[in-house]
Parts: structure tokens; sequence; C-alpha cells
């Protein structure tokens, strides 16, 4: 009787927490690591949000089902850790809010859940330590302890209530027993949501109690939801998980830092004695009740530049293990892509390991092993790990088998083929894998000049060694068979989106890949500049450029011989320099002095300039300078923002606002010194507004905003 209840009971649980979890077979892809912003890989096509724009076909066709982005937000430093105004999702190193909706939009569209990175353990003051903007909070929602409390500093000390968890250092920790702070995080991932973003992976979760993940988990209800429990620790890391409890279950994984530190291990000594838990895999992927819970990784943007780094041939090792065991796997964007990346002053060099995690992906897949699959290892001593791997424990046959290490082993049974190998790995299968083929444009997309046609070449691989056959489409429709099948180079010259297809001997597809060229007549564009004036001292800076369209447009710059801007007389402390009759160039400041040290002779690459803009040093960013967009002083008189601006600086003429807040308001467009220039009325039942300044000369202005409930509002507008 007692048996019958149990597997009853088993039946209950297994069915009830099956039909929740649509994630169980899933694969996620950390697009990023460390250093993405300075990788040409993306920089060269726009930055990561067009770069993955670009292949959401192909990556699902590959086989991932989750995209994990880095922080979306603004914030000191290039790759979004130290977040300031948590509301802006512009003036990112990563691009606009307007590439990032269309990335979203067409990850969702192909079956990828874009997962959000969020940092809400702590937040920077905009210009200070605790002068937090967008939304405006005081020093009540600063933990008391917190390292500003002791720091000497011009600002309110903090008086949140002491810390929950963990304190970090360099920003201000939250207090997360703090309704404000509780409910602008709520409101945060509301907003990520209308992104397009369909999950959470939480930054140190260390930071503050697990019972406010799991609040706001419960309140925003996404497909999956990850911390970053960075600890070997393995009850601590499911101590934390259990913290998320909501209404009875626990509801966000963990990454599977145990399995990390144990794969990392065995994989250096040869000795694989450890991945052998008293019979059950290692790590959290191994814990009954927890695998669907456990994100198994081979490396992260920080732990590849510790001494506990996997790397060389131990990376498809790796992955061999990984991509065929319980948990969710997580693929390392560099590891994928391939490339050399650096954090604090380690720089690792990785080799392309797309083709053989492609085909690992597939072998996961086609043999439907999943989080909940079972494992049976048959050897794990020195020199050799080898397991079989059941679709699920009930099952009579295993469909993997699998080892790592130097030792020779094969599967007992028949039937068994090798399906993927490399040094000291092997896995097999009783059935064959096809693995989609590759496809790629070259070139890959941008804006080139009128009258300069393009000769568009697609290309691939595929498993079969046999070459695809592709088919493509000009007119944004979805590529079939049926379309225009690929014969060879062929040449554009007017905007046009490709999308195109490879299909192999078997018929089966690599997913859309898609690539967007633009023609224009080039026209002068201005850049300006307000340089550091204090420590480092430009008095008059210098601008250096390259990757220019047209390619005859300019005359090669040589670091050699610095270019000087030039002051402009309308705004005081900017400086300015215009390229004549261009589409778009490269370009960076500098103070002259031969050494271009970043951040004090010269600052970071600026890339794809196609339109007149203002940049001005930043001391706190890692570029060490920002594109000034918004000159946002908003909330003058301390009121919830009334005037969004849409389009900044303006286009042809004409800027875009939205009223909010407020059913009418009258909006003044002034210049610097403060002097009215003209008027217009708002409504809100208006929806988003055209003003035109096309009367106007290039420069900054100020738009303020007096509403019809006494509040006002300040922005600054660039034209
Ligand atoms: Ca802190
Ligand atoms: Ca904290
Ligand atoms: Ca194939």
């Amino acid at each position: 009787m007692k048996n019958k209840l149990l597997i009853l009971l088993a039946f209950l649980l297994a069915n009830a927490s099956m039909k929740a979890q649509a994630y169980l077979d899933d694969i996620m892809l950390q697009s990023f690591g460390w250093d993405e912003y300075t990788q040409s890989k993306t920089t060269s096509e726009g930055g990561i949000y067009e770069f993955y724009n670009a292949r959401a076909g192909v990556l699902k066709a590959a086989g991932f089902d989750m995209i994990w982005f880095p922080p979306p937000s603004a914030s000191t430093g290039g790759n979004g850790y130290f977040p300031t105004e948590i509301y802006n999702f512009s003036q990112t190193a990563w691009g606009s809010e307007a590439q990032l909706r269309k990335m979203l939009t067409n990850l969702n569209a192909r079956g990828i859940y874009p997962i959000a990175d969020v940092v809400a353990n702590h937040r920077s003051g905009t210009t200070s330590w605790v002068d937090f903007t967008n939304p405006t909070w005081g020093c009540e929602t600063i933990c008391n302890n917190d390292d500003a409390a002791s720091a000497s500093y011009v600002g309110c000390r903090p008086s949140g209530a002491a810390d929950t968890g963990e304190g970090f250092g360099g920003s201000r920790d939250l207090d997360h027993t703090n309704v404000t702070v509780q409910n602008g995080y709520k409101l945060y991932l509301s907003k990520l949501k209308n992104l397009g973003f369909k999950g959470w992976r939480w930054d140190f979760t260390k930071g503050f109690s697990a019972n406010y993940f799991g609040s706001y988990i419960a309140d925003s209800q996404p497909y999956y939801s990850v911390g970053e429990y960075w600890d070997s620790n393995l009850s601590l890391v499911k101590g934390w998980i259990d913290g998320t409890n909501a209404a009875g279950a626990n509801i966000s994984g963990s990454f599977d830092f145990p399995l990390y530190y144990t794969l990392g291990n065995v994989l250096s000594t040869n000795n694989f004695s450890s991945l052998n838990n008293f019979g059950s895999m290692a790590g959290l992927a191994g814990q009954f009740g927890y695998s669907e819970k456990a994100v198994t990784f081979v490396d992260n943007h920080d732990s590849f530049a510790l001494g506990s780094a996997i790397l060389g041939t131990n990376i498809p090792k790796a992955y061999a293990y990984i991509l065929t065991h319980p948990g969710i796997p997580c693929v390392f964007g560099p590891h994928y892509y391939g490339g050399t990346y650096a954090k604090d002053g380690t720089s690792r060099t990785y080799s392309n390991y797309s083709s053989v995690i492609n085909k690992l992906m597939t072998i996961r897949k086609t043999s439907g092993i999943d989080a909940w699959s079972s494992v049976t290892i048959d050897q794990s001593g020195i020199g050799l790990y080898a397991a079989y791997i059941k679709k699920r424990s009930s099952d009579t046959d295993p469909v993997i088998a699998m080892k790592i290490g130097p030792n020779s082993w094969s599967p007992t049974g028949t039937g068994w083929s090798v399906v993927a190998s490399g040094t000291d790995y092997a896995v097999w299968m009783k059935t064959t894998v096809n693995v989609p083929p590759t496809i790629s444009i070259s070139p890959v997309g941008g804006t080139f000049a009128n009258g300069t046609p393009k000769t568009i070449t697609i290309t691939g691989s595929d498993d079969s060694f046999i070459t695809p056959t592709f088919y493509y489409t000009t007119d944004g429709s979805e590529p079939t068979t049926s379309s225009t099948k690929y014969t060879g180079a062929f040449s554009v010259s007017s905007d046009v989106t490709i999308k195109a297809i490879g299909i192999d001997n078997l018929g089966l597809s690599s997913g859309v890949l898609e690539r967007a060229y633009a023609f224009k007549t080039p026209k002068d564009v201005v850049i300006r500049f307000k340089p550091p004036t204090t420590t480092p001292n430009w008095p008059l800076p210098k601008i250096h450029y390259w990757d220019y369209t047209p390619t005859t447009a300019l005359t090669a710059a040589d670091w050699a011989t610095p270019i000087n801007m030039t002051a402009d007389p309308d705004n005081p402390g900017w400086f300015k320099y215009t390229f004549p009759s261009i589409i778009q160039v490269s370009f960076l400041f500098r103070d002259g002095n031969a050494t271009g040290t970043l951040g004090e002779t010269k600052t970071a690459d600026i890339v794809g300039v196609s339109q007149d803009s203002w940049y001005e040093w930043d001391p706190t960013s890692s570029t060490f300078v920002k594109l000034v967009n918004n000159l946002s002083t908003d909330d003058i008189k301390g009121n919830k923002a009334n005037l969004t601006l849409l389009q900044n600086p303006v286009v042809n003429g004409v800027a875009q606002v939205r009223l909010n807040n407020a059913k009418n308001g009258m909006l003044s467009i002034l210049d610097i010194s403060g002097k009215l220039l003209k008027t217009q009325k708002l409504s809100k039942d208006s929806g988003d507004e055209t003003v035109s300044v096309s009367g106007l000369k290039s420069g900054l202005y100020i738009l303020q905003l007096n509403s019809d409930k006494g509040t006002s509002t300040v922005k600054m507008i660039i034209k």
C-alpha cells in the first residue's frame, strides 16, 4: 500500500510539474563575453543586438531555445553591471532601445526566449554616489551598511535597513525591505517583459535575501529564472533555490557552480572520480528535484578570466559532458564564436567551437535528452569517465553512451556508433544524427553610398560535406524552398533585406539568416565632442578616424599626425569636426599624444556613425566617452517625468515627444542661454507629437514643459 501511494504521489508530482515546464529540453546561449562591446565580430555588425537579430533563425535551428543577454539598462562601465538609470534602455554599450526591441521581437517570433540579466542588488548614482534618477530614489533606499556609509563624499547618508545579504563594493547596495525598491524592481521587470524579454538571469544573488527574489519572480512570472549564486557549496546553492519558494514551489533555477568547479577539477587532473556522487551525477543537476533548476555551464563572462577557467581541449570535453547530461545546458558565446576576450588583465583566446557544439546539441535534441534524463555511471576514475544516459530512469535502454578522458572505452551492447568525437571524448548513439547546415552572407550588411552596388555571396557548409542549396528573398518574406534559388553572386544597389536559408542533402534547414543593406547619399556629418578639462586635460581635442564609406571620401588618417578639432563658436566648451560627404565613419577622440592610452590620451572606438552626433568625455565609463543623445535634467520640481523624448537628436528637423502623467501642457523651446524661441501646445489625447525645429541652427536646445498639473520638466534636445 505504501509503495502504491508513493508511486501515485510521484506520478501526481511529475504531472503537476510537467505541465509548467516547457523549458525541460531547452539549451541556453550566453550571448556575450566580458568585453563583448569591444569585439570586432559584433561591432562590425552594429553591436550585439544587430548581431543576434541577424542570427535569430540560425540559432534556433542549431538548437538554442533561450539566449541570455547582458544587463540592458544604462550603466557606468561598459557591460552594464553598474546600473544607473535602470529605466533607460538606450544608453548602453550594446545599442539603442529600438535595436533591442527589434531583436527581441525577432527572437520571440522564431521561438527563442530572450533572458535579461537583472542587476537588483545594487545601483550606481547617475552623476555621483547616491543620486539615483529614472527612477528617482533617495538615500533611504540604500542599506545603512553600504560602503557609502563610511565614505567621505558629498551627498546624503544611506539610511535604509541593514543589508539582508552580502555587500557589493563600488555600487550602492539597495534595501530590498523598502517598498520603493520592491515596487521599482517589479515595475522594472514589467518593463523588461514589455520590451520582449521572457526570463531572468539574476546577478549576484548572495546580495540580498532569496525571498525577495522569490517575490519578484512570482510577481513577474518569467518563462525561466536562473540566479548567479556563485559558490561551489551544493547545499548553499540548493538553499538559495529553496529560498525562492513561492506558493509551495521553488521558482528559480541557479547556475550549477558546484558542477562547474568539479568539471574544471576533473578535466585538469584526469581523475574523474568526483564526477560520481555516490552513483549520481555530480553537482546540482544530479540532485533529485533540482535537475531542471540547474543551469550547467563551461565558463561565463566572469569565470573565464580566473584560475578555474576550462581551457583548450578541455572545452569540447566539458560540452560533451553537459550536453549529454541532465540540467539546462548553457553555452558560452565566446566558446561558440571564438575570439580573444579579456577581463581584469587576463586575456583568453578561444577557437571557434560552434561545429562541435552544434553536433552535441543535435545529439541532445535527437536523442530526447533533457533536464530529467537519467545517468548511469559506468566508469569514474583516473583517466576515464564513461556513462549511459536514458531519456527517463524508467526506460529500459539508454539512448546515449559517452566517455571523456584519455583511456579507451566502448559501450556494451549492440547498435552503438560514434556520433561525435575529439581529443579524449566520444559520444555514441544507436541512431544517426543530422546537423543543420550553416549559412553566411557576405558582406554582412550595413550602410553604403548610393551608386556603389554590393556583390552578395551566400556560402555554407554541412556535416554531410555536401554544399547546401541556398534560397533567398529580397522582399522581407520568409524564404522557403520555393523562393529564389541561389546560383551565384548577385548585386544589390538599393535598400534591401536579404533573408536566406541553406537546405542540406536530407532537406534540413539552416534556419533563416537575415542581412540588411541600406544605400544613402553621402552628406556632411558633424561630430561634436566635449573634452576632459581637469585630469586629463585636453584643451584642443583631436580626432582619429577609419572605416569610412565611401572609401574615397577621406584621406586616410595617420596616428602620427593628429587631426585637430575646432572650437564650436555656437556651443562653448564643445569642439567639432566635419566629415565631408560621407555615409558612415568610425573614430575616436584623442589628445594627440603618441601613446594612445585608453582613458588618458584617447577614448574607446566609436564605430559606424552616420549622422551628426554629440559626445562627451565620461570618466565613469569604461569607454571614457558617452553619446549625448538624451541630456535629461528630469524632474526639476520632483515630479514624475512628464515629457518623453522619442527622437533625440532630431531627425529631418523634427523632434518627437510624448506627454505623460498630465492631460495638457505648454512646451517651450529655449536656446542654451534661456531665450524663448517658440512654444507649442501638447495634449495627451494627441498621442506622440511632432515638434518642428527646422528653422533653428544645429546645437543644443532646452525643452521646457509646463503641464496642467502645475508641474514643470526640462530636457535638452540636440539638433
Ligand atoms: Ca555597496
Ligand atoms: Ca547587498
Ligand atoms: Ca546536415
